[in-house]
């Protein structure tokens, strides 16, 4: 994996190196669905791989290009792909890398239509997904067979923060068969402040809908691993199977978001540490989670995993359960009600009703999200507002 030489802001500014024929400062928006060839001679060259080259818009275009050489060297990568939605970037990976009769062992805490995905519909086609405790490493060395292609987690975990020792759960899974792909759905933290690959992941995943755009106003996905794979994903998973390949608008704000990536991630940790502070003294509240707490499970992992930075995501149980959870989500005023993250708009969401109601409510229990849990995506709002926004909502109750 290649190791980025400049600071993390450098490289999301200046990370690739499509050049505009006019001069142009900014990677223009190549909004053609098609690319001209030359001679029927170039087509069939291209089409048979043996010479570089736009072809289509599904497969690939400058403007995109352009973002997926800067992801693939902000998560220290070889390559990159953009996807239409984080959605687009787990289909065509999984369905890349899996075959009817093949398992997948995941970790039982998921956003809830990958968990729907794993869960009901990929056993439609023959895959077995074994959900287990992934921060147990007898569960995940039992969950292991001769027919495991992959091995999936979030960490931070949506929707209640648990973390996942990453390095660990890589070992585990290769140290029983190097071909296991450990799939690190990275969404939560952006690779300014979790790098999956260089602790030993092969793919790491991004709804890019989320921090990596960060400005609430567009679905995007990616998908980051070595140059291999990403081709496979993009000639199998992209080309012939779902087709979600990014369109070139999108890849413009993404291009446009990665620029401000530091400097708002900065923001929203800082904030999101002052609102986790501000809820632990809170009598309203029974429980929160932020891995930058040092009483959060699995605090030291994340210490060391996310470099010092823990996310702008904070989970938290109201007292009471999920009719007084429901008074406080309705009362804010400056958080808006909404499902989604990584905006500059603060978020607030009801996990169990909402993004993860595809889960029974069994499944909610045994993966730990209670009926009282609010998600809180802190935005790049002043903090002592959010905070303050917060009081006047608890005092509702
Ligand atoms: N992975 C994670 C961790 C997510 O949180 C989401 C979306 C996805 C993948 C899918 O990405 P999308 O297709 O939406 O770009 N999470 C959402 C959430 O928590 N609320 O609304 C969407």
């Amino acid at each position: 994996m290649s190791k980025e030489s400049h600071g993390f802001t450098t490289t999301a500014i200046h990370g690739h190196s499509i050049k505009d024929a006019n001069g142009a400062l900014i990677t223009p928006i190549y909004n053609t669905s098609t690319f001209v060839f030359d001679s029927t001679a170039q087509g069939a060259a291209r089409f048979a791989l043996e010479e570089p080259g736009y072809i289509y818009a599904r497969l690939g275009n400058p403007t995109c290009t352009a973002v997926e050489e800067t992801l693939a060297k902000l998560e220290g990568g070889e390559a990159a792909l953009i996807t239409v939605s984080g959605m687009g970037a787990i289909t065509a990976t999984i369905w890349t890398c899996i075959s009817a009769g093949e398992e997948i062992v995941a970790d039982k805490t998921l956003y809830g239509c990958t968990f729907e995905f794993f869960e009901h519909h990929l056993s439609r086609f023959g895959v077995k997904v074994h959900f287990i405790e992934m921060t147990n490493e007898d569960e995940l060395r039992a969950a292991l067979s001769d027919k495991t292609r992959i091995v999936y987690l979030e960490t931070p975990a949506n929707p209640n923060l648990k973390i996942t020792d990453i390095e660990k759960t890589a070992k585990i899974a290769h140290d029983y068969n190097p071909a296991i792909k450990v799939i690190c759905d990275n969404t939560f933290c952006s690779p300014y402040i979790q790098r999956p690959l260089e602790l030993g992941a092969d793919i790491v995943i991004h709804s890019a809908t989320k921090y990596l755009n960060g400005h609430g106003d567009l679905l995007a996905g990616v998908v980051v691993s070595d140059a291999e794979t990403i081709n496979n994903i993009r000639l199998i998973g992209i080309k012939d199977m779902t087709g979600a390949f990014m369109p070139a608008n999108e890849a413009y704000l993404v291009d446009r978001g990665l620029k401000t990536l530091e400097i708002r991630m900065q923001r929203h940790c800082d904030s999101a540490m002052k609102v986790a502070q501000y809820l632990k003294t809170c009598d309203k509240v029974e429980k929160v989670y932020y891995p930058g707490l040092e009483d959060h499970e699995g605090h030291e992992i994340a210490k060391r995993q996310m470099h010092g930075m823990y996310g702008g995501m904070v989970s938290f149980v109201v007292k009471g359960g999920r009719a007084k959870a429901a008074v406080v989500a309705d009362s804010v005023k400056v958080a808006t009600l909404a499902v989604s993250l990584g905006a500059a708009e603060t978020l607030i969401e009801h996990p169990a009703s909402m993004t993860h109601s595809p889960y029974t409510e069994e499944e909610l229990e045994t993966a730990n999200i209670a009926p009282g849990l609010i998600r809180f995506s802190v935005g790049l709002e002043n903090p002592e507002d959010i905070i303050a926004d917060l009081e006047q909502a608890f005092a509702k109750i």
